[in-house]
């Protein structure tokens, strides 16, 4: 997909890119980090909205295994590892939306519990560029959540990695996006 040309019905939404979920994290991603210079070039980028989600957990989230959950203890908010990568580029950021803040519910797309949809309804955008972390969680569930929310999504490969439990769940995510309808592209293609 060469020669992408995004403006103002499109948004980009960068997913959870933060400390916790990169080396040395508490959850952390394969080469989480090595989204951060695809991610900065998309948030440098003029012309589109610029969202960011972040994992945003209060103490004994029910997703901490812990409380029975899959989970070790991350992105605690206000926590040094529920930050934003210090590499990540979030002054351009136009807003943050924070999920699964609720104690008893898990949430991995940004659109679920959140004002997302009706946000990026009301400045007229239909089309999603997806990046972040992880591919096989949050990215997946969002960018499957953007469809059935009417929009575009568009799955920015090279910005996002997986957690891979089981290896392949990356590769399977991606192929599960493409069968909802998300386009897949190159963050080097995007271009205002
Ligand atoms: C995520 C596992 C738990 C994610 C969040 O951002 O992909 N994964 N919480
Ligand atoms: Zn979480």
């Amino acid at each position: 997909m060469p020669g992408l040309a995004v403006g103002a019905s499109d948004a980009l939404v960068a997913v959870d890119l933060q400390v916790d979920f990169c080396p040395g994290g508490a959850l952390e991603v394969r080469e989480g980090d090595q989204v951060v210079a695809p991610v900065n070039r998309l948030l440098a980028v003029p012309g589109w909205l610029k969202v960011a989600t972040r994992d945003w957990h209060p103490p004994g989230h029910v997703s901490f295994k812990a409380q029975g959950g899959a989970w070790p203890p991350h992105c605690v908010a206000g926590s040094p590892g529920a930050r934003f990568h210090a590499g990540m580029d979030a002054s351009r950021v136009d807003f943050i939306v924070s999920k699964a803040t609720r104690r008893d519910a898990d949430a991995y797309s940004g659109f679920e519990g959140t004002a997302l949809a009706a946000d990026l309804r009301s400045r007229g955008v239909r089309r999603i560029f997806v990046c972040g972390l992880a591919t096989d969680y949050c990215v997946r569930a969002t960018a499957l959540d953007g469809r059935r929310e009417g929009l575009e999504v568009v799955v920015v490969e090279d910005a996002v990695r997986a957690v891979d439990l089981k290896p392949g769940d990356g590769a399977r995510a991606l192929d599960e996006m493409r069968g909802a309808g998300c386009a897949v592209a190159r963050s080097g293609d995007i271009a205002a």
